[in-house]
């Protein structure tokens, strides 16, 4: 069975979101965060980067989200979460997949960690956030989710950022990824993994 490193409050809902709409058990190692909102000490002994999430499967060990919900879409033949191969839509997913922890999350952070911090969030920072949810918001298209009414990894791994960001009102000035954020809210595998789990954004 797939062991799951999780800290709480992190993109390892991400992974359990995935599992559970794949139907597949994992045993949940959970961390708490510590001062400063880092990860213990135990996880840099799970992994160099001693970050979250990471898996362990037959002795293999996975880090980067994305990685591991690429590696569990094969893992288990799923053929759903992503568009057919072949299609113009197949490499679109691609990229927004790739997308969200290459680009939007770092660009994310730097307002996201201001207000965190009970700062004001730089102007800088509101502008490259604006740039990137009006590309979103143009890849959402009808919705409700980015490639219609099919939950994708795209979707799964775009969360995290979203929840963060609605935590911190930083959603407000987009009402069509505040409806998106509501949709991916309401899905059964978010639904049963923050049960489980936790939510991924921090308590106040
Ligand atoms: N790019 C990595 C990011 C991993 C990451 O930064 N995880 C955060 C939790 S969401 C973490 O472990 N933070 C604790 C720390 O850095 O001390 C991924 O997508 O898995």
């Amino acid at each position: 069975m797939i062991t799951l490193h999780a800290l709480e409050f992190s993109r390892a809902t991400r992974v359990l979101w995935l599992l559970e709409n794949l139907g597949q058990p994992c045993e949940r190692i959970d961390y708490e965060r510590k001062a400063k909102f880092r990860a213990p000490e135990a996880l840099s002994h799970v992994h160099p980067l001693g970050k979250s999430p990471v898996i362990e499967d037959n002795g293999e060990m996975i880090a980067e989200s994305s990685t591991i919900l690429r590696y569990l879409v094969t893992k288990y033949g799923d053929h759903s979460h992503r568009p057919p191969k072949g299609t113009e839509a197949f490499w679109r997913h691609e990229a927004l997949f790739d997308y969200v922890e290459a680009s939007l999350a770092g660009g994310a952070m730097q307002a996201i960690m201001p207000a965190f911090q009970g700062k004001d969030v730089p102007q800088e920072a509101k502008t490259g956030l604006n740039k990137h949810l009006s590309y979103l918001e143009r890849e959402l298209a009808e919705g409700p989710f980015l490639f219609g009414a099919e939950l994708t990894l795209a979707d799964i791994q775009v969360s995290y950022i979203l929840a963060l960001l609605a935590k911190f009102e930083l959603l407000n000035n987009h009402p069509k990824i505040v409806a998106y954020w509501e949709a991916l809210q309401s899905h059964p595998g978010l639904i049963a993994a923050t049960r489980a789990a936790g939510p991924m954004a921090p308590p106040n």
